[in-house]
């Protein structure tokens, strides 16, 4: 058995005036419960760290870069490296970064047991739209803010397993999946924030949402033989509901662990990245069974 104990940190709403340090509070009382727990990764949600600001829009999006961390650690998150550290529990948190070179990406980090970051992953698949919509019911302004991902779908040797990271709405492409599994994959990390509320279709409730959340992790899960655990933002930020609804999803697909609340909340897992081996080398052995003479058109256009 090669266990990792993943702790699944759902955080509830973070409001516009709320500051980076009340925020990382937060998190470290989380990873102090994940750590009473059994912890030795903690999983928290998409920009971490903020509000979901690309529901707002700005004429000048320079005026958005307060919303930018241009260094991490930085001053404002060094003590949750230092408990994470202390703790001895490796960490994933996505967060908007601004590169030197004025580059903005919609990002996540892997840190191992020592506070170390030893990966990063940049959104691919990025929602919404670039102007103002007035037919939507909310903006989604991730195309506006961010650029295109530009590292890949990596995965990284740590924890004795094979670990990758992507972004939200990457959860619902099974390239993202596929991806990662051809490297061999034994646990993907996602953070989300998902609204509610379809801004364009208003009568669809939560319940399909929730559904769809579900139905991507669970296929991405079991196609790829891998765990998968999936965490949300939730709650109302500033008058915006996001749904919650964080998962634990093992390789067979089925759901080990379900977030109850739209609030703050761990859930605590202990998953053998050995049960990956079965789908592997059977049903899911991708050297025996793929036919990638038929898969041209998935890259051509
Ligand atoms: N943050 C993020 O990627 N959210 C999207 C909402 C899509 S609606 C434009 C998601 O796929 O959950």
């Amino acid at each position: 058995m090669r266990i990792v104990n993943v702790a699944a940190a759902q955080m509830g709403p973070i409001q516009k005036a709320d500051s980076r340090e009340a925020v990382v509070k937060r998190m470290i009382a989380l990873m102090d419960e994940a750590k009473a727990k059994g912890a030795d990764l903690i999983v928290y949600p998409e920009l971490a760290l903020t509000t979901f600001f690309p529901r707002w829009y700005v004429e000048d999006r320079a005026e958005f870069d307060n919303w930018f961390e241009r260094e991490m650690p930085s001053a404002a998150t060094k003590p949750l490296f230092e408990r994470a550290a202390q703790h001895q529990m490796a960490m994933n948190f996505g967060y908007a970064e601004l590169t030197p070179d004025g580059h903005h990406f919609n990002t996540a980090i892997l840190t191992d047991k020592s506070g170390k970051i030893v990966g990063k992953y940049r959104k691919v698949h990025l929602p919404g739209h670039v102007e103002y919509d007035t037919k939507r019911s909310h903006q989604h302004l991730e195309k506006r803010y961010f650029e295109p991902g530009d590292l890949g779908f990596k995965v990284w040797r740590e924890l004795g397993g094979i670990i990758g990271m992507a972004i939200c709405n990457d959860r619902r492409w099974p390239e993202t999946y596929r991806v990662m599994g051809l490297q061999g994959v034994e646990m993907v990390l996602i953070g989300y924030n998902t609204p509610s509320v379809n801004a364009e279709k208003s009568e669809e409730g939560i319940e399909k949402r929730l559904f769809h959340n579900r139905l991507s992790v669970q296929a991405g899960a079991y196609q790829n033989s891998t765990w998968v655990v999936a965490v949300g933002k939730a709650g109302v930020e500033d008058g915006h509901p996001l749904f919650g609804g964080s998962l634990i999803v093992d390789p067979n697909g089925e759901i080990v662990a379900e977030a109850r609340t739209e609030d703050d909340e761990v859930l605590v897992h202990a998953c053998d990245l050995d049960a990956t081996i079965f789908g592997k080398t059977t049903i899911f052995d991708f050297a025996r069974h793929r036919r990638i003479e038929h898969y041209g058109l998935i890259t051509s256009q």
